[in-house]
């Protein structure tokens, strides 16, 4: 399939002879391409910047601005720089031909010229710009696709927050940080208190909504540095860095009040749970998140084992 129509294709041509302007003209408009025309260098930067031409004819000797200084001003100007300038000259001088590619053109027609030479030049350099931007737009899409499967592998489909392996990547990290800096470090275990009888009660499907009423709030109270996640089934992980103890407390215990004061409606009847906290800090001496989640895991347990709904540490 060819990569452009040649009526879609705006070729801007520039010479200061009215007479080279109509002799290109019917060369490319034979072809069936569009054409804008400037007579001098001042007007040919005005019509690049408002007209976008797809390719430029650029005649060399031009009284005022020269059609190197009008190659210049064009590249300079990375919105147009893409645009494939061809001149076209008289000028027999090798320096002259040399400067132009030095300038950044990405060819060069001596007159006088045969149309068909002409034509052939355009049309490859056409061919050029197009299949660059096609390969440009697929390189974007792969990126795209990257970023979606990495967001895919790290986030939990039902809830959309992170899942087990992100947060343990995050956390890896936050202690280096605290083990560099001496930073502190808070991880809050989040599970919710008999579970089982929600879905044995309500059946799996309004536990997945409580699940994800669950998450919602507890997002709510957390700060945008901090990184929340699915742990595995009905358990959850906040990682708060830059955290105290004292102060992961009292995150987690207005996360406990607030989800114990709220409530999901199934068939006109209020659902509401409680949910259990273990809080657990970094110490200097900790090697990795393995300790300071056991401890995290330790204060769950007391927590279920002194009745739940509430926060230790
Ligand atoms: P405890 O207060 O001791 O935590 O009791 P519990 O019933 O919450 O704990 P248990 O670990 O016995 O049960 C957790 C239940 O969570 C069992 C499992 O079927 C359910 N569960 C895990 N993941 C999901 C999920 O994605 N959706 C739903 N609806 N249920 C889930
Ligand atoms: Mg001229
Ligand atoms: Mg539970
Ligand atoms: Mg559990």
């Amino acid at each position: 399939m060819a990569l452009f129509k040649p009526e879609d294709c705006l070729i801007l041509v520039v010479d200061d002879v009215k007479l080279n302007l109509q002799i290109v003209a019917k060369i490319l408009d034979n072809v069936g391409y569009e054409c804008s025309f400037a007579s001098n260098g001042y007007q040919a930067l005005k019509r690049v910047r408002s007209a976008r031409p797809d390719l430029i004819l650029l005649d060399l000797m031009m009284p005022e601005m020269d059609g190197l200084e009008v190659c210049e001003k064009i590249q300079a100007n990375p919105e147009l720089s893409e645009i494939p300038i061809i001149f076209i000259s008289a000028s027999q001088e090798q320096e002259h031909l040399l400067q132009a590619f030095q300038k950044g053109a990405v060819d060069y027609v001596a007159k006088p010229f045969h149309s068909a030479e002409l034509l052939a030049r355009v049309r490859m350099h056409l061919e050029l710009k197009y299949s660059r931007q096609k390969l440009k737009n697929l390189l974007q899409e792969q990126v795209e696709l990257v970023k979606q499967l990495e967001t895919l592998a790290n986030t939990d489909p039902l809830t959309g927050v992170w899942n087990r392996r992100y947060l343990l990547m995050i956390a890896e990290q936050e202690i280096k940080r605290s083990q560099l800096y001496n930073f502190s470090f808070a991880v809050l275990l989040i599970d919710i208190d008999h579970f089982k009888k929600i879905n044995d009660t309500y059946g799996h499907s309004i536990g997945d909504d409580v699940i994800i009423f669950m998450t919602k709030t507890v997002l709510y109270h957390l700060q945008s540095t901090d990184c929340f996640g699915r742990f595995g089934g009905e358990e959850f992980v906040a990682l708060l860095p830059e955290t105290d103890m004292d102060e992961a407390m009292i995150v987690a215990e207005c996360i406990r009040e607030n989800i114990k004061n709220q409530y999901i409606t199934f068939e006109e009847q209020k659902v509401s749970i409680t949910i259990s906290i273990g809080v657990s800090s970094y110490r200097t001496g900790d090697k990795n998140i393995d300790s300071i989640l056991r401890r995290a895991d330790q204060a769950l347990y007391q927590a279920k084992h002194e009745g739940r709904n509430r926060v230790i540490s």
